[in-house]
């Protein structure tokens, strides 16, 4: 396989400042002709324009036909004499055909493309590259029945109708772009429109597009980009540049979102939302992507990247500004609480397999493998990181900064980081490592105490595991913000500190310290690293009580409970009694905010807890957590009833961050009424679902119903499926919550869903509803037959003969071999073997198969 290196970055030959694109759009055949204005930048080779697919139709170079052109490797390669010319190709594609859902395709009677990152080559021959930068100007026609709406990107020009039923349209986007960023949709759409205007007294006019019956489900999107347009103004002194930004929805997309430059194009299930269908995480997710796809203007288009090597740049520095914007619009704690929890879930297992690469990786095969957790996720805990050592104002400056020196170009993970370097004098070399060194950092903290003294010295050690390709590792910098409290007071014994460990070790030492310290560490979850302490099981109840960072005290109650199912788990002695006591004094504590308390009380997942272990046991990972959750259902049984009652007690649906927070605790309170074994559960349960006025009560119990052997779980299941069998949307909860249900048949559930009528591997939201749902349902999956692998291999071999890129995002569960029992192990071997050896396998899913293997 063709390998692509950072090291082996070369500028482009030729740039191309303009280009005008020509559309005859229809479904079997869409003719593209595009006129490229070139001039070249380096070197003195041919012109190569990068294709896929298309069928050639013609090539003109400065007006004329030739024909000394070749194709390789799909490229269009011309010999061109001069340094300026105007290039001229018409090809024919075919959208309908389209479905992989990358250049132009059709998704419901709607014709949208997605270019990001390599998909614009499939619509024309062009150097497909993020460091080519153009002014693109664009003509669409189109049946004007079937498409009475035809968006691009930039600002509209002229439309009109034409004799024969059809009607064209211009736009032109006066900021040079890279082609991913390019965008056209045709269809037939309603839109719901808006305007805002900036912070310089510009109006912008906007709109999100979508199906005539699901306008009246756009209006928090439409709140949400008004929201974020306020936000990213007010905190990070940036103003939209353009005189309209629409977004547009639909049902096939490989993404959740894409940001292309005034035309954003959504995965609908980030855009359509009411109380009926959507629940409150859902209203969380769109309100958040709607934010990083509209921060992507600058943050991606105006900045964007120079090669995609550097794809952290902008999506790590995005997330990063998205979490800010969630967290300024409801409670900061419980978002940082959910979004250490996805890191934990999603990345750190990433960085600890065969999959593991740096935040700025040094090579790929298909660079659609590599739109990861590691790249979002981490890379936005990178930023953090640097924010937390700057402190806001000097991080602010640095970040105008880079917009300011950057605007307009395509730029690196260095620039970014000089540009924080410069701004605030802090020197960042080492912390350079970060964009290098793959693997979680592990970092050992001992706290001693000499009594006599007063004084107390804590020995901090890191760590960084080998990842592939990068079998030892130098020392990272870890800010970590810590504090000590006392254990017999409670009181604070010091202030918060930030401590930067640089080296392997470091002593820290805490002078009057006059009573028995507890340690608070990585306050706020200031380091993406794990923390081993040997702090007792009082000690951690104690935090979790105590502690004055609400993060701090989620994660001591998080390490009292993993402490304890890692042990049930291993067949040693398990403190339930320790646990059930902290979650008592949490439920009690008046004083905190019940979508904290909900957070707080949740036991970590199964796959979190195989986490711990060097051997992953799943069979007794579940039994450990069930029992546990079973006992702390029966010991706090009245306070569960009382805490379902009091949030069952709020009257009406309303979107508020009181009323999510209550609405959460009253499903997890369900939960854990379900989990005593009560007998009434599947009838309280039943009741909520039926009684539920919001989809999230309703999924709620349909949830815990669907993992219980109540009488009423196939009566919801059913009640549900008729209910929305029409909404698209909404099924993919049904698939889901079968295929994460907690049951000794599950896998054969799930078998029996993928040949249900509604399934359908071409839709990407409806495969990872049911195959992505059963991969990660640790027990279900890892079925000791090796029948759950069996299972998602066969959906994956078939979902890459249609989507390559979707079927490789959900290979990786399979590549977690080496963290099981050498039976598990070999099954799951034969399977990635199995998909290696199917002939014509994509590229896409070679890389991910051969990388899991090795
Ligand atoms: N750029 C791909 C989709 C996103 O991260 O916004
Ligand atoms: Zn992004």
């Amino acid at each position: 396989p063709h390998v692509t290196r950072r090291a082996d970055y070369t500028p482009p030959e030729w740039r191309v400042p303009d280009i005008a694109l020509d559309f005859d759009l229809a479904p079997e055949a869409t003719r593209v002709r595009a006129t490229l204005s070139v001039e070249r930048n380096a070197g003195h080779g041919p012109l190569r324009l990068d294709g896929a697919g298309q069928t050639l139709l013609s090539v003109k170079v400065d007006g004329l036909a030739v024909n000394d052109w070749t194709i390789e490797n799909d490229a269009l390669v011309l010999p061109l004499a001069g340094g300026a010319h105007v290039v001229e190709t018409e090809v024919e594609i075919a959208p309908d055909r389209n479905t992989q859902l990358m250049g132009l395709y059709a998704s419901g009677g709607i014709l949208c493309t997605q270019c990001e990152a390599e998909g614009f080559r499939r619509i024309t021959y062009f150097p497909d590259r993020p460091d080519v930068l153009s002014r693109y100007s664009v003509r669409m026609t189109a049946d004007k029945a079937r498409y009475p709406v035809l968006l691009a990107n930039g600002d509209p020009v002229a439309q009109g109708d034409l004799d024969d039923g059809r009607h064209w349209a211009e736009w032109n986007d006066p900021f040079p772009k890279p082609c991913y960023l390019f965008a056209l949709v045709a269809g037939d759409l309603a839109c719901n429109s808006g305007s805002f205007v900036t912070q310089s007294g510009r109006t912008v006019q906007l709109g999100i597009w979508v199906r005539a019956a699901d306008l009246a489900k756009t209006h928090h999107a439409l709140e949400a980009l008004k929201t974020s347009m306020a936000w990213d103004e007010r905190v990070y002194g940036r103003e939209y540049d353009l005189d309209v930004f629409n977004i547009v929805a639909v049902d096939d997309f490989n993404f959740g979102a894409m940001e292309n430059k005034g035309l954003n194009v959504f995965n609908s299930r980030y855009i359509l939302a009411d109380p009926d269908t959507a629940t409150d995480y859902d209203f969380d997710a769109i309100a958040a992507v709607v934010a990083h796809e509209y921060f992507h203007n600058w943050s991606g288009n105006r900045v964007t990247c120079r090669d995609w090597f550097q794809l952290s740049l902008k999506e790590g520095f995005t997330v990063y500004r998205d979490q800010g914007f969630s967290a300024d619009q409801g409670s900061a704690a419980v978002k940082r609480i959910e979004d250490v929890r996805g890191l934990r879930a999603a990345q750190f297992p990433e960085d600890a397999g065969p999959l593991a690469h740096p935040i700025r990786p040094d090579e790929y095969q298909e660079i659609s493998n590599f739109y990861t957790a590691t790249i979002y996720n981490k890379g936005a805990e990178v930023i953090r990181m640097l924010a937390t050592m700057l402190g806001a104002q000097a991080f602010r400056a640095g970040t105008d900064l880079y917009f300011e020196r950057f605007d307009g170009t395509a730029a690196t993970c260095e620039d970014f980081v000089a540009s924080l370097e410069e701004a605030s004098g802090i020197d960042l070399t080492q912390f350079r490592r970060w964009y290098s060194q793959a693997g979680t950092p592990r970092v050992k903290a001992q706290l001693s105490h000499e009594t006599a003294g007063g004084r107390a010295v804590l020995t901090l050690s890191q760590t960084v595991p080998p990842t592939p390709g990068q079998p030892v590792k130098a020392p990272m910098v870890l800010p970590l913000r810590l504090k000590l409290f006392g254990a017999d007071t409670g009181r604070a014994l010091s202030d918060e500190r930030l401590v930067l460990l640089e080296d392997d070790v470091a002593e820290i030492a805490f002078e009057t310290v006059t009573e028995r310290p507890v340690l608070s560490i990585n306050r706020g979850f200031s380091a993406p690293v794990v923390i081993e302490t040997d702090r007792s099981a009082a000690d951690l109840a104690f935090l979790s009580a105590h502690d004055d960072d609400p993060f701090a005290r989620y994660e001591a109650m998080q390490q009292l409970m993993l402490d304890t199912l890692v042990a049930a788990a291993s067949g040693m002695h398990a403190d339930q009694a320790a646990v059930i006591a902290a979650i008592e004094t949490t439920l009690d504590n008046s004083a905190l905010d019940p979508a904290f308390i909900a957070e707080a009380v949740l036991l970590p997942s199964e796959s979190f807890v195989g986490d711990q272990m060097a051997v992953v046991d799943p069979d007794a990972i579940f039994r450990a957590r069930e029992a546990l959750r079973r006992e702390i259902g029966r010991a706090l049984e009245p306070k569960w009833r009382a805490a379902y009652a009091q949030a069952a007690a709020t009257g009406g649906y309303v979107y508020s961050p009181d009323a999510k927070g209550l609405r959460r605790m009253k499903t997890v309170a369900l939960g854990y009424i379900a989990a005593s074994g009560a007998a009434d559960a599947g009838a309280l349960a039943f009741a909520q679902f039926e009684a539920a006025d919001n989809m999230t009560d309703r999924q709620g119990a349909l949830t815990t119903l669907a993992s219980s052997d109540a009488a009423e779980r196939v009566a919801a299941l059913d009640i549900f499926y008729n209910r929305y069998s029409d909404n698209a949307l909404v099924l993919d909860k049904w698939f889901q919550a079968q295929a994460l249900a907690q049951r000794d048949d599950t896998l054969a559930a799930v078998e029996d869903l993928a040949r249900h009528r509604d399934f359908t591997l071409a839709n990407p939201n409806r495969a990872r509803s049911l195959v992505g749902a059963f991969s990660v349902n640790q027990r279900a999956f890892n079925a000791a037959d090796g029948a759950g692998y069996r299972f998602v291999a066969d959906q994956l071999i078939a979902l890459d003969k249609l989507n390559p890129q979707t079927a490789a995002k959900l290979l990786p569960p399979l590549g977690r071999w080496r963290r099981y029992d050498a039976a598990r192990a070999a099954l799951m071997r034969a399977e990635l073997e199995r998909i290696l050896a199917t002939p014509g396998l994509s590229k896409d899913m070679f890389e991910q198969a051969s990388k899991s293997l090795a």
